[in-house]
């Protein structure tokens, strides 16, 4: 057609809200924050969904865009905007929503097809254009009319952008003659949007809106419109956006069977709760929409706080200042009904919302009862289930505890198998079920087991989707994978399918209990919230502020000085290692340190924590799970020893918490204690979940910030200008004096600290277990039981991740402009592109406080120090017990010229 054409690639796309949560690029797919759909009874234009299946068309000139309607009918037309405009013009506000909204949560049940939508594929907005039964009498079509004398019943919309489903062709679908022609269906010819002309990416300067239907009818960039005999034979009515029961599957099914998929049923989304740390026990308001199809009005929104035991109603709205009846003239009979009710909750429930529409329709309970094939409407089936957690998300520190497990079990049970057989993902995993040939083998594996992480890496990096999936006979099914998209996955979209899981719970518990590292559900939910509250104070962060300052002004500078007078050969590692453990004590507990010098012996916890950690680390070393297991039962060897260890850490924190609570009961009214362990004992906890919780913070805090910097100084030593340039950074700071405030300035320490860890992250791998069957979104599919590990260490040398240099410690890349060092701002890198802090729910709770200890640590030693290794090989990585380096780093130690 003149004036508008459908381009064949995606170089002249749109602008688009930077909110929007895309699902697919090309085409572009993409639906606003939950929060955005609540926020107004019409939804904006820039934060409403687009789906599509090709690139956006393009008018170059609006004057001669023109569209025919022809076929079975006696004159047909060509038609212009100018024609179009002449007619009355409507104002209908209707929902536009897509068969697949909603997929996402579909998919978790059964294997689905098509891009993923979270709920907002959905959006209410007031059209402007003139009713297609109009348009038709143009054509000499009365309204009212089902069949046009020459046959015609259907009247088939067709596109100009070119879809890969039609091979090329444009978009297409169709609608009955009866309902076009039925002014009071409300079908419009639409050229505006909220009072706006309509933009590109909703179709300018034509669409279709079939209030009532699946978004798929509502044909964008009207090129032209047939009256058909048939319904359209396009692939989105024959080949998709059809429902089939759920005994039909990928393999066994016949298109032709099932009608298209007209009307969308009833339901209803909670939307108001999308932050869920933000949750608090009491009161809150939970709002959300609910919709129905057909223009069926909703009747009842109700709500439940304890799963669908009991249920409450909700108010329904729709226009201010008009109370909403459903299915009155005063309503909007297209559009969606908000609802909102105030419930007091308490600590952690599952909220559901179910609606029922003017027809007494019902949303179903359970997905599983509906599932069907593509997904498509899949809220026939779902409620809306929403678990809420009251905690927000965040781990404590790096989760030192469980990479240690999983990498040893996985480590080991490679090691001592019999059968291997590592599969990838082939290549072009485009479309299908994905076949998985075998790469690897005992060989290989063989071969390659002293560089281990490497040669995880390497195959990794070969595969399309940077995912592997490791199976051997009789094993768990393990998928480790370097892919960002589903590290997002598996730590945030779908968090509650992918808990810790029982294997760590059984090797960690004798030494962690219940604390936090090693629970999962209502147990970790629980100490989450107490530990985020805590950490979330800001007299917390002022404490280990004025602790920092202390131990390094008092401990560690004096110690370094004499160290540099003697230039004594000291092992680095462990001496920062001493001063991570201080710092934690003190922190953690309240006590005091150990000694820092290395060539001194550590105090009885320290030793006492490094014995417990060590064997219960080798526990998942043995070759055979049974054997800690036998030992642990008759109490000899390793494990009696385990056991002596974790008698006397408990023993001392113990008394610790006993010592505090009758502090604090002298004296009530100075309760202003300022460690973590008597806020967790005014919190009023249960002393064994104190003395876990305080147990599991050591442990986390111990030696992942020490790992963290001694690789910095050795990779420092390999580049000297990064190191001047770093001195010439601290050195130019305003204050003499480190502190918060002036810490925050010193971005090229920062992005050295974050190179050093994406090199060689305290935390090498962490591993989730599946709950129920699931699909990550590269298409790996996952069993219930899998465990699935995402690998920090290998997505830190992904290419795909980080370019061609990877290998190549360039603080740089962490700048939004890598020539400007000095002033510049650090890029935000996404935390499931750079998971070393785990992320999602569970992440690092001590994420900031172990950067400004690692910031102000690293820059007090250099402004002062030089730190000389004294070998030159390349030191190597191990990641069993804690990413450190194997036999720590030797170093000498000289007073830096130009300290001030
Ligand atoms: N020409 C054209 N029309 C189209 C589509 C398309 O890809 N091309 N997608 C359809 C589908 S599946 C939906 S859900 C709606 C989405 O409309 P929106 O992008 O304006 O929200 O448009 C429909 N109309
Ligand atoms: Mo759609």
């Amino acid at each position: 057609m003149p004036g508008i054409k459908g381009p064949s690639d995606y170089s002249q796309e749109p602008p688009r809200h930077p909110c929007l949560q895309i699902n697919s690029k090309e085409p572009f797919n993409a639906e606003p924050p939950r929060s955005a759909l609540v926020s107004s009874y019409v939804t904006r234009v820039d934060l409403f969904y687009k789906r599509n299946h090709g690139p956006i068309p393009v008018v170059d000139d609006i004057e001669r865009y023109c569209f025919d309607i022809s076929g079975l009918i006696q004159t047909p037309k060509k038609l212009y905007m100018r024609d179009v405009r002449m007619l009355p013009k409507y104002n209908v506000t209707a929902i536009l929503q897509c068969a697949g909204n909603r997929r996402t949560a579909m998919s978790k049940t059964r294997k689905v097809r098509g891009v993923g939508w979270d709920v907002s594929a959905i959006g209410n907005a007031v059209w402007g254009g003139a009713k297609l039964a109009d348009v038709l009498e143009l054509v000499g079509i009365p309204k009212l009319t089902s069949r046009t004398q020459s046959g015609g019943k259907h009247v088939e919309f067709v596109s100009i952008d070119k879809c890969k489903e039609e091979n090329g062709g444009p978009y297409k679908a169709s609608i009955p003659l009866i309902q076009a022609t039925n002014p009071e269906a409300d079908v419009l010819l639409a050229y505006e949007m909220n009072g706006e002309p309509l933009n590109r990416d909703h179709g300018y300067p034509l669409r279709v809106i079939v209030p009532g239907v699946i978004g798929a009818r509502s044909v964008k960039w009207l090129d032209s419109i047939n009256i058909l005999a048939e319904e359209c034979q396009g692939f989105f009515m024959q080949k998709d956006y059809k429902m089939f029961p759920p005994s039909v599957d990928w393999d066994n099914i016949n298109w032709s069977t099932r009608r298209p998929q007209m009307d969308f049923p009833v339901q209803s989304v909670i939307c108001s709760l999308e932050d869920v740390q933000s949750i608090k026990p009491g009161k809150i308001t939970i709002s959300g929409y609910a919709a129905s199809g057909g223009g069926r009005g909703i009747e009842r929104v109700d709500v439940s706080i304890d799963g669908g035991k009991t249920w409450l109603e909700a108010s329904r709205s729709q226009k201010t200042g008009i109370p909403y009846i459903s299915d009155h003239e005063s309503s909007d009979k297209w559009a969606w009904v908000l609802f909102e009710i105030t419930v007091d909750i308490p600590h952690s429930t599952e909220i559901v919302a179910k609606a029922v529409d003017s027809a007494a329709n019902v949303q179903p309970e359970n997905v599983q009862d509906i599932w069907n094939l593509r997904a498509d409407a899949n809220f026939f089936m779902l409620q809306n289930h929403q678990f809420i957690f009251m905690l927000p998300h965040m781990e404590i520190f790096f989760s030192v505890l469980t990479f240690k497990f999983v990498f040893l079990s996985v480590f080991f049970s490679l090691l001592h198998a019999v059968f291997w057989k590592v599969c990838k993902p082939p290549k072009s995993s485009a479309h299908g079920p994905a076949t998985y040939p075998i790469i690897g083998c005992l060989i290989s594996f063989h071969k390659n087991r002293h560089r281990l992480l490497d040669w995880y890496t390497e195959i990794l990096a070969e595969s399309a989707t940077n995912t592997v999936v490791v199976s051997r006979l009789g094993a768990r099914r393990t998928i480790v994978t370097a892919n960002s998209k589903n590290v997002e996955y598996v730590l945030k979209t779908n968090f509650n399918n992918f808990p810790k899981g029982k294997p760590f719970r059984d090797i960690l518990g004798d030494f962690l209990g219940y604390g936090i590292f090693n629970v999962d559900g209502e147990l970790w939910r629980m100490q989450r919230k107490l530990a985020s509250h805590v950490f979330s104070a800001g007299c917390l962060r002022e404490f280990m502020m004025s602790t920092l300052k202390d131990e390094v002004r008092n401990q560690l500078l004096p110690l370094l000085d004499s160290l540099a007078d003697t230039s004594k050969v000291v092992d680095l590692q462990e001496l920062l290692k001493r001063f991570a453990f201080n710092m934690i004590c003190k922190v953690s507990l309240g006590v005091d340190r150990c000694c820092l010098d290395p060539s001194q012996p550590a105090s009885p916890l320290n030793k006492a924590f490094d014995t417990a950690s060590e064997i219960s680390a080798k526990r998942s070393a043995a070759p055979l799970f049974l054997v800690w297991k036998v030992k642990k039962w008759i109490g000899v060897g390793s494990e009696k020893r385990l056991k002596d260890a974790v008698e006397e850490v408990r023993t001392y924190v113990e008394g610790i918490i006993h010592h505090k609570k009758r502090k604090m009961n002298e004296n009530r009214e100075k309760l202003g204690e300022e460690d973590l362990l008597s806020r967790l004992i005014m919190a009023g906890n249960n002393e064994e979940v104190i003395r876990d919780m305080a147990i599991s913070f050591i442990m986390a805090g111990r030696d992942t910030t020490s790992a963290a910097m001694t690789w910095l100084f050795w990779l420092l030593s390999c580049h000297p200008f990064i190191e001047e340039e770093l001195v010439k950074e601290i050195n130019n700071m305003e204050k003499s004096m480190l502190d918060y405030e002036s810490l925050k300035g010193l971005q090229l320490l920062k992005a050295s600290l974050c190179e050093s860890m994406r090199l060689y992250p305290p935390v090498a791998w962490d591993s989730k277990h599946a709950m129920a069957d699931d699909l990550l979104p590269d298409g790996t599919p996952v069993r219930a039981g899998d465990r699935v590990t995402y690998f920090p260490y290998g997505m830190g040398r992904m290419e795909a991740l980080w370019g061609k240099d990877w290998y190549e410690f360039r603080p740089s890349r962490w700048f939004i402009e890598p020539a400007s060092y000095h002033g510049g701002s650090l890029k935000k890198i996404c935390p499931y592109k750079f998971p070393v802090f785990q992320a999602g729910p569970r992440v690092c709770l001590g994420k900031e406080m172990a950067f400004i200890q690692m910031n102000y640590v690293v820059a007090s030693i250099l402004r002062q120090f030089e730190i000389k290794p004294v070998v030159s090989e390349k030191p190597v990585f191990v990641p069993l017990l804690t990413a450190h380096m194997a036999g720590g780093l030797k170093v000498v130690i000289q007073k830096r010229n130009d300290s001030r």
